[in-house]
């Protein structure tokens, strides 16, 4: 398996740091492609927690290299405080690799996310932020500061004040902030420069030479399919491109090297930040599933909104990227209900509506259409193979399976590891 994509089916959080440590032992490469430390992956090892934001969850396996690509956006003060976390876990750092062209998310940006959705109000995004979109566009714009920036002060101190020309005035004239100095900025990055050369490459060209000796690597998609700046429920989305396009991308690597698509699915459905969320339960169950799963963002503490399985959205996904197998999440979590309803289609302004609507005021219309399977009250958190979940989970997951447009090829049954079923 060369090289393996594991994306986000939903809104995010739905469990793709353990997918990845899970399969971490057997690739040689994690490449993060997407995104900055706006993700928010936990990883449970025996009694140990971890929370990654910027560093790929490969880092966690002895022995893979994990890779920032050039499609990330890196945050160096959080990356050096992750790194400095980890090493004083007695987790071994010393193999990461950043991308020559990743962007840095300057100080500047982390100020104007902010300061951007308080002036939208009740247009906001919900945003985590940490200076992502406006990082996102200064690179289309070409006003973005690469890390390979960093080793040339005269171009980095002429990019940053380029940068700066028109924020300043946007800072000073629209938001009544005061403007920032560019040697401020300049200062503050060039300080990170000695830690920081020795980890940087051209990671496109290690990666491609790492598939040419025949080793594996894993793609690592921050966020998920429905944030994705293209295929989601723009303008609800993320600044990046999440899905298995974008680990082309974000990487280096040719499509046409990639040979399995892993899309990681909850077994209900929750969303963080603003917009449309067909499924949404704004009742006990809701409470219930918010509490069962601790859906609460790993980034910023805020509670995830959360709804039922759409299997609409699981299609889609599944289109979208590509998915060659599903690895169904947080099944356990669902254990207690008499029945479990899944949208299987919606109604859009009294119209049936089989597939993701064509447009946004379709989605924001949209009425779910369940159908109910029978729930289960057995513990099912030692369960380790297929059988020994309740027939009524099986049958769950089956239907699942049915209409989500492809295989279920694993099933997270607990947080941990070893809380994993793998279906032969
Ligand atoms: P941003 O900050 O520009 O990327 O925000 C834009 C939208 O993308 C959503 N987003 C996320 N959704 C789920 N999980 C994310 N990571 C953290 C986590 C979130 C947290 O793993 O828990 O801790 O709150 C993530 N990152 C971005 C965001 O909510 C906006 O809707
Ligand atoms: P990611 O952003 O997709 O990596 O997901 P997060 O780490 O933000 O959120 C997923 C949460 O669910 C984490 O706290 C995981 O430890 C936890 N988790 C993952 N798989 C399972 C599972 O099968 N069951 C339960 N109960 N928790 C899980
Ligand atoms: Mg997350």
């Amino acid at each position: 398996m060369p090289a393996v994509v594991i994306v986000g089916a939903q809104w995010g959080d739905e469990g793709k740091g353990k997918a990845t440590d899970l399969l971490g032992s057997r690739v040689d490469y994690v490449v993060k492609f997407n995104g900055g430390n706006n993700a928010g992956h936990t990883v449970v090892i025996g009694d140990q927690k971890y929370a990654l934001h910027l560093l790929p969850s490969g880092i966690l396996s002895p022995g893979c290299v994990p890779v920032i690509g050039n499609g990330v956006v890196v945050d160096l003060e959080v990356l050096f405080h992750e790194i400095d976390g980890l090493e004083e876990r007695g987790i071994d750092t010393s193999r990461l690799v950043i991308s020559s062209n990743a962007h840095v998310i300057a100080d500047y940006n982390r100020t104007l996310d902010k300061v951007n959705e308080r002036f939208l109000g009740s247009r906001k995004i919900g945003t985590t932020g940490r200076g992502i979109g406006p990082t996102y566009a200064d690179k289309m714009n070409r006003l973005g500061i690469r890390i390979q920036d960093l080793f040339d002060e005269k171009i980095l101190r002429e990019k940053v004040e380029a940068a700066l020309e028109l924020k300043n005035q946007i800072l000073t004239k629209v938001y009544n902030r005061r403007a920032v100095e560019a040697e401020e900025i300049v200062e503050e990055l060039l300080s990170y420069v000695d830690r920081l050369r020795p980890m940087v490459a051209d990671t496109a060209l290690v990666l491609h030479q790492a598939l040419a000796e025949g080793k594996t690597v894993l793609l690592e998609a921050g966020q998920a399919t429905l944030l994705d700046v293209d295929h989601g429920t723009y303008p609800f989305v993320t600044s990046s491109s999440a899905t298995t396009g974008g680990a082309c991308t974000g990487s280096g690597i040719a499509p046409t090297e990639i040979t399995r698509v892993i899309g990681i699915i909850k077994a209900y459905a929750t969303r963080v930040g603003e917009g449309p969320f067909p499924t949404e339960l704004f009742d006990d169950d809701g409470e219930q599933l918010r509490k069962n799963g601790a859906e609460f963002g790993t980034t910023t503490g805020r509670p995830r909104r959360c709804g039922w399985y759409d299997a609409p959205i699981a299609r889609y996904a599944a289109r979208i990227n590509g998915v060659t197998d599903f690895v169904l999440t947080k099944l356990d979590v669902l254990t207690g209900w008499d029945q479990i309803p899944v949208c299987v289609a919606y109604d859009v302004d009294g119209e049936r509506v089989d597939e993701m609507p064509m447009t946004q005021t379709g989605f924001h219309h949209a009425k779910p259409i369940y159908e109910y399977y029978p729930g289960w009250t057995e513990d099912i958190s030692e369960a380790r193979t297929f059988e020994d979940l309740p027939k009524t989970a099986q049958e769950y997951v089956l239907a699942l399976e049915g209409m989500s447009g492809s295989r279920i090829s694993t099933i997270g049954v607990g947080p941990d590891r070893e809380q994993t079923i793998v279906r032969h």
